[in-house]
């Protein structure tokens, strides 16, 4: 409770993530209010209960205890301090809501979609990011969310918002982040087996920095093998697919180059890169034996940039 004051008034704690967007502050201050008079509440309210069962003991056989019918003051008191508790927090809540809702006109506009098991982020001059969403630091940033299959969450604690992420239409959160550095997105809702590898980060950058990302300037000095393991992470294959040999949802990549699949449909192929680009863009077209039809279609979502990248890294797995 102490922490949580502290955090409150805008310091570290060790029970509450950093408050590192602009809002982080009133969302804590809030909590703590009602985190506060719900703790006296119940300590009066407990400590009444056994004071009453002391004083008002049977003391002996024929006692009787007072017919009390009223009394005004307590009933005024134990009326009049609750609403004036709930109009406080009524009026208080309705306003960080609302600053929580609103985002700013200048606030930049970033699309994320959601969908099992990874996010997505889309960024106004159609630059890409899986996994990782880059924002400006000291400038609001709207996000316009969607899903592609099932409900999801969009959760960074460090930031204070959360938003459902619904397929089929659009919800949106702001924020404006205080100091440049990596903050964790979550998940929050349950979507499937994976849900909890649903994972991204917000990278917070200076304006400067991530004006130039976004226009793509900061060029991948990695080999396309690196870069197709990264995407292997960022794009979250690794929830379904190892490269250990051990099969998970679906089989390893390991060792898988040159082998020949047999399919459910009894039709089978050689395992080459025409067959992964196949595999990976228009996956349910032919089942591996042995698996089940859950892997999602990547055509449109993953760039073909990527999809090379991915080839690549598969075939470096060969031996
Ligand atoms: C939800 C789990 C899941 C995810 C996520 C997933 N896959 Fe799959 N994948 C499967 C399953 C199951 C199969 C086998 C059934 C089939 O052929 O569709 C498969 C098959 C494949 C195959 C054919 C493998 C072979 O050895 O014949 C490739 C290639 C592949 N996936 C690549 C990828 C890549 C690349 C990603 C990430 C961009 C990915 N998968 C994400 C479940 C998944
Ligand atoms: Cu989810």
């Amino acid at each position: 409770m102490l922490s949580l004051l502290l955090t409150s008034l805008g310091h570290a704690s060790t029970f509450m993530p950093p408050q590192a967007s602009t809002i982080a502050p009133a969302v804590d201050r809030l909590y703590a209010f009602l985190l506060i008079i719900s703790v006296l509440a119940s300590i009066l309210v407990i400590a009444g209960m056994l004071y009453f069962i002391f004083k008002y003991r049977r003391k002996s056989e024929t006692e009787k205890s007072a017919y009390i019918t009223h009394n005004h003051l307590a009933e005024f008191l134990w009326s009049f301090i609750p609403l004036v508790l709930f109009i406080v927090a009524f009026v208080w809540g309705w306003k960080v809501y609302h600053d929580l809702r609103f985002a700013p006109e200048n606030a930049y506009e970033i699309f994320v979609r959601g969908q099992q098991w990874s996010w997505e982020f889309e960024y106004q001059n159609g630059h890409k990011s899986p996994a990782e969403l880059y924002v400006p630091v000291g400038r609001p940033v709207k996000l316009l969310m969607t899903s592609s299959d099932v409900i999801h969450s969009f959760f960074i604690p460090s930031f204070r918002v959360k938003q459902d992420v619904l397929p089929g239409r659009y919800s949106s959160i702001w924020f404006e982040v205080k100091e440049p550095g990596e903050y964790q997105i979550f998940c929050t809702e349950y979507c499937g087996l994976q849900h909890s590898s649903m994972l991204a980060k917000v990278v917070a950058v200076p304006q400067k920095d991530f004006d130039m990302w976004v226009s793509g300037k900061a060029v991948s000095n990695l080999s396309p093998e690196e870069q197709g393991h990264k995407t292997y992470i960022a794009r979250n294959c690794n929830s379904c697919h190892s490269i250990d040999g051990s099969a998970v949802v679906g089989p390893t990549f390991k060792g898988n180059f040159g082998l020949t699949r047999q399919f459910e449909d009894g039709g089978s192929a050689v395992v080459d890169e025409n067959y992964l680009r196949e595999s990976i863009l228009d996956s349910q077209k032919h089942i591996v034996k042995g698996y089940t039809k859950v892997m999602p279609t990547y055509e449109g979502v993953l760039e073909d940039k990527e999809v090379e990248a991915l080839i690549a890294f598969i075939k470096s797995l060969k031996n």
